[in-house]
């Protein structure tokens, strides 16, 4: 009997390991190791491409790796972004690297605003979700066959109705 408790416990702390790792904050480097950068390969795609396959929840952060004086953090409204216009930003980031707690939901409008740099490619738009969605390799205890194809959502708990 003993034994069958141990698995129990074992069991329901991988599922709250599971469960916290999926709504703990997480880090992001943007662009990864190619850094904060102007004339990025490729141009303004680099940048969405990089947060393209990226979930970003509400308060994770975001490292800018840029050396100080080479390159700032602007946050703009979308209509500035689009246009590169840096004129009254809602807020400059000027020592580097710096990190940016998302602390909202909703679309984030980073460029960096030396003469060119955004008009080169060195801007960043993403979207900050509340939750992330469970990720599709998410090691979950082998489940008898079953031929269910939605094992992930539904079991989830949802503040909304599935309907
Ligand atoms: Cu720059």
């Amino acid at each position: 009997m003993a034994k069958l408790e141990n698995v129990a416990i074992i069991v329901v702390a991988a599922f709250a390991a599971i469960f916290l790792h999926s709504t703990e904050a997480e880090d992001f480097t943007v662009g990864g190791s190619t850094g904060w950068i102007n004339n990025p390969p490729r141009g303004a795609s680099f940048y969405s491409n990089w947060a393209k396959n990226l979930t970003f929840k509400l308060n994770d952060t975001l490292m800018f790796n840029f050396p100080a004086g080479r390159h700032v953090v602007a946050i703009l409204t979308q209509l500035n972004f689009e246009k590169c216009n840096f004129t009254n930003p809602i807020q400059v980031l000027s020592t580097g690297p710096a990190r940016v707690t998302l602390g909202r939901t909703g679309e984030f409008y980073f460029v960096c605003a030396f003469t060119g740099h955004c008009s080169s490619g060195q801007k960043l738009s993403l979207n900050v979700v509340t939750v992330s969605p469970i990720p599709p390799h998410s090691p979950l205890p082998p489940v008898e066959a079953s031929n269910s194809p939605s094992l992930g959502p539904a079991s989830f708990p949802s503040e909304e109705p599935f309907l």
